[in-house]
């Protein structure tokens, strides 16, 4: 696989076999009314965040340009936490948005463009633009990242969470290879607007990867699965305007494991559903602080907003390594 170089020009050299793309399936637009009804609200974000004139928080920073914007399975690199430390800025915002829309508040996902194919990985890239036209270039780190990336298929059979690094607002990262057919990315990201607001959003975009898409059913609910020789249960799912409370556990050979934080979390849950790709990323409700005692149970609190099925993707840290579980969960009327 080739590094990020961050080359500007990606686009223009050596990326014949991009799949250019900017559709956005015509009844996305419906979902976004759904969305801004459903936003949760922007909690104090403008408090203690005079990130403008600090060059830390801007996302160009080089020492962000590095190759290890991949986590896929235990190939995790991606743990420079020690920066996110000094800014101030470790709490987790609340996010806008379930990314079912590319526009929110003034910012746009866009001139999303890959050279990736089903066959090889190769570099996704995107930009954030402002309703003036520019390109957003002003991020703050959230859990321990400037932009968290999620890309699924349309069976969600496929997931990979990756953390671009920008130049000059245009953020690249590389992927491997992708399903063919429709994928979904869902970006999520704090941002100063065209009026100098931050935005903590979660903006999302559709692009095709050539090729026959192969849909897989959705595993069948289980309350636990074995991954990476652990033992990893969670709890059911509520009904549609009732708050779950999903208890998480991990076990080995019938022990807790100790859960190791990832990016400034206990663990971290991207729920999708099935059908429209919503996604709610979740972190338990036992926060994650430096010296904490790692939690035995780990809870994700989660109030659905509609019926269905839902895929889990629950990545937690133990013995060193990065882990995903996965589990269906169906939420009724
Ligand atoms: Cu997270």
């Amino acid at each position: 696989m080739r590094s990020t170089t961050h080359r500007p020009g990606l686009r223009g050299a050596g990326t014949t076999a991009a799949t250019p793309f900017q559709r956005r399936r015509a009844h996305r637009a419906l979902g976004l009314a759904a969305a801004a009804v459903l936003a949760l609200t922007l909690s104090g974000c403008g408090e203690g965040m005079n990130s403008s004139a600090d060059p830390a928080l801007q996302s160009e920073s080089p020492e962000e340009d590095s190759m290890d914007g991949m986590d896929m399975g235990d190939d995790m690199g991606d743990m420079d936490h020690g920066d996110a430390q000094g800014d101030g800025h470790m709490h987790s915002h609340e996010t806008e948005g379930d990314g079912l829309s590319a526009s929110l508040r003034g910012l746009t996902l866009g001139e999303v463009e890959t050279n990736a194919t089903s066959e090889s990985g190769g570099e996704l890239s995107f930009r954030i633009v402002k309703e003036n036209g520019t390109t957003a270039t002003e991020f703050v780190r959230d859990q321990g990242k400037y932009v968290h990336a999620y890309l699924v298929s349309e069976d969600l059979s496929t997931y990979h969470h990756v953390h671009p690094k920008a130049a000059a607002g245009n953020w690249v990262v590389n992927v491997p290879p992708l399903p063919a057919g429709r994928v979904h990315l869902v970006t999520n990201f704090v941002a100063v607007d065209a009026e100098g607001e931050y935005r903590a959003l979660t903006l999302g975009t559709d692009f095709n990867i050539a090729g026959e898409a192969t849909a897989k059913p959705l595993p069948k609910p289980a309350p636990e699965v074995q991954v990476d020789g652990y033992t990893v249960t969670l709890g059911e799912a509520a009904s549609v305007g009732a708050e779950a409370k999903l208890n998480l556990t991990v076990t080995k050979g019938g022990r807790p494991v100790t859960f190791e934080p990832y990016l400034e979390a206990w663990a971290h849950t991207s729920a999708f559903a099935a059908g429209t790709q919503a996604i709610s990323h979740l972190h338990p409700a036992q926060e994650w602080k430096p010296d904490a005692t790692p939690p035995e149970v780990l809870t994700f609190v989660w109030t659905p907003s509609a019926a269905g099925d839902y895929r889990f993707f629950v990545e937690f840290m133990a013995e060193g390594e990065l882990h995903r579980a996965e589990f269906t969960r169906t939420v009724s009327n």
